[in-house]
């Protein structure tokens, strides 16, 4: 299936938000530092043979005291924008009550850096990383107490940092911190104990938690402030495997288990017809304010992305009764052909085209979609195979040829931060998995550009994207069935 064109050069609008993605637990270090208090993921890394090798992100990139250099670097590279998480445990080592000064004038001068060099900052308040205290406390995410707790947090986050924050993202990927932290134990807090009923409850709590904040904001800090908020969701593309009107079936189920459970609340008001139909009471309810609070609390639509399934009903994973995943009744499938990065995950472009049209007409998000994370883990062997990162330059030309093409077809996308800035702590994967357009060096903490890096830095430019001939940008893909 050559193409026999020239490579395709293709523009982006000169507003087009351009950057890569970081998040707190995953690149700080100094976790019990400078008045930092663990997180749930600090105890998750601590049981033996949750995280791979028993790493941690205790020492991480170092970026707490790194940061400095860390900004030089996007500076030089010419990023437009950057994002990255605040830990909760650091800025509230109680969870709540007063702030750490410490961790305040952490955040502060990372900001005024990013200021300084002109690049625009895009904070997530939660990425995964509960104080253990109010895990201890309450059973964090479990309780309704958790909404206050992370209201009152993302307050103090707007009074310290929101003078030169204009886009704040409450949650990210709410449905891994559920699916994976309640339902299969694979994330922190690692609970696994009552699947059928655990990772309903904690996503409603987020739900109301994320909300809150959003309400907090417009109310007491937006018209001075005046920036944005949303939240960031994961979704994978679910293509269905065959033409037929029960994989089709199995398709709505896996678009709903995943992104309609958080966005279908926040866009329209409800869970998804098939998930209540299916779980009964195991999944909570809105009262008629929880309702209200929910529609339209998101300034944009944040979405992760990284891969495609062929989706037709059955199982995956254990079953047991009841049980998240079983619940769904969705086999994932890949064609065997696909290429895969180092986790495993298939690399299928046309699938974020059809993920981002399919948001619009879903959604039609007001304030649009800001990608804010893609990206992919390559094995890279030595220094200089991770320098020449061919794979992922070709995985980024690619996906964003889609994204490219999506907008072409009417899908309103604000930006594209690339996940991720450096090679960091992978979570149950450790530092096994390299997802940094710039290398890390964890011995001597050296940070190098890989080739990937050059590729967003020529973007951030203003320069056009170009498509060497051989990626294959068409959503005619060839049927598997
Ligand atoms: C996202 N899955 O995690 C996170 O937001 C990042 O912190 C992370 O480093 C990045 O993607 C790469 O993994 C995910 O199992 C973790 O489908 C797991 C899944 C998806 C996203």
């Amino acid at each position: 299936l050559l193409n026999v064109n020239d490579d395709r050069v293709l523009p982006f609008p000169a507003d087009f938000l351009w950057g890569a993605a970081t998040a707190a637990y995953q690149i700080e270090g100094a976790a019990d530092k400078e008045g930092r208090s663990p997180s749930i993921w600090d105890t998750f890394c601590s049981i033996p043979g949750k995280v791979h090798n028993g790493d941690s992100g205790a020492h991480a990139c170092e970026h707490y005291y790194r940061y400095a250099d860390d900004v030089k670097l996007m500076k030089d590279l010419g990023l437009k924008a950057y994002r990255f998480s605040i830990s909760w445990s650091r800025l509230l080592p109680a969870g709540t009550g007063k702030p750490n000064h410490r961790a305040v004038d952490f955040y502060q001068s990372l900001l005024s850096e990013l200021c300084s060099s002109g690049i625009t900052p895009v904070v997530t308040l939660y990425h995964w990383d509960l104080p253990q205290c109010l895990e201890d406390k309450y059973s964090g995410w479990l309780s309704r107490e958790v909404i206050d707790d992370f209201e009152y947090y993302a307050s103090v986050c707007f009074d310290c940092f929101g003078s030169e924050v204009k886009h704040w993202i409450t949650l990210n990927e709410p449905w891994c911190a559920c699916a994976l932290g309640y339902g299969s134990g694979e994330h922190a807090p690692g609970r696994s104990q009552d699947p059928g009923k655990e990772p309903y409850l904690a996503a409603h709590h987020m739900l109301l938690a994320h909300a809150r904040a959003v309400k907090c904001y417009r109310d007491q800090y937006q018209n001075t402030q005046g920036g944005n908020i949303g939240i960031t969701l994961n979704m994978d593309w679910k293509e269905p495997l065959g033409d037929n009107a029960a994989d089709q079936a199995a398709q709505r189920r896996a678009l709903d288990w995943q992104l309609g459970w958080f966005a279908d609340p926040i866009y329209k008001g409800a869970y998804p017809a098939t998930m209540r139909e299916r779980c009964g009471d195991r999944l909570p309810e809105f009262s008629d304010n929880e309702v209200e609070l929910l529609k339209g609390s998101s300034d944009f639509f944040g979405l992760n992305h990284y891969s495609t399934d062929f989706v037709s009903p059955g199982e995956d994973g254990p079953p047991a009764t009841p049980n998240f995943f079983a619940d769904q009744d969705v086999k994932n499938i890949s064609d065997p052909r696909w290429q895969r990065t180092d986790m495993g995950w298939d690399i299928v472009p046309w699938g974020f085209e059809k993920l981002l049209c399919w948001i619009q007409k879903e959604y039609a998000p007001a304030g649009g979609i800001l990608v804010t994370e893609n990206g992919c883990a390559i094995r890279e062997n030595t220094e200089a195979e991770a320098l020449q990162d061919s794979t992922r330059v070709e995985y980024l030309q690619g996906y964003l040829a889609q994204l490219h093409k999506a907008m072409a077809n009417g899908a309103a996308i604000k930006g594209y931060l690339v996940w991720s800035l450096l090679d960091n702590f992978e979570w149950s994967f450790g530092y096994a998995k390299r997802f940094g357009i710039v290398r890390v060096d964890f011995v001597t903490q050296q940070r190098t550009p890989k080739a990937s890096a050059h590729l967003i830095s020529s973007l951030c430019k203003g320069e056009k994207l170009r498509v060497p001939s051989r990626i294959h940008v068409s959503s005619e893909f060839v049927p598997f069935h």
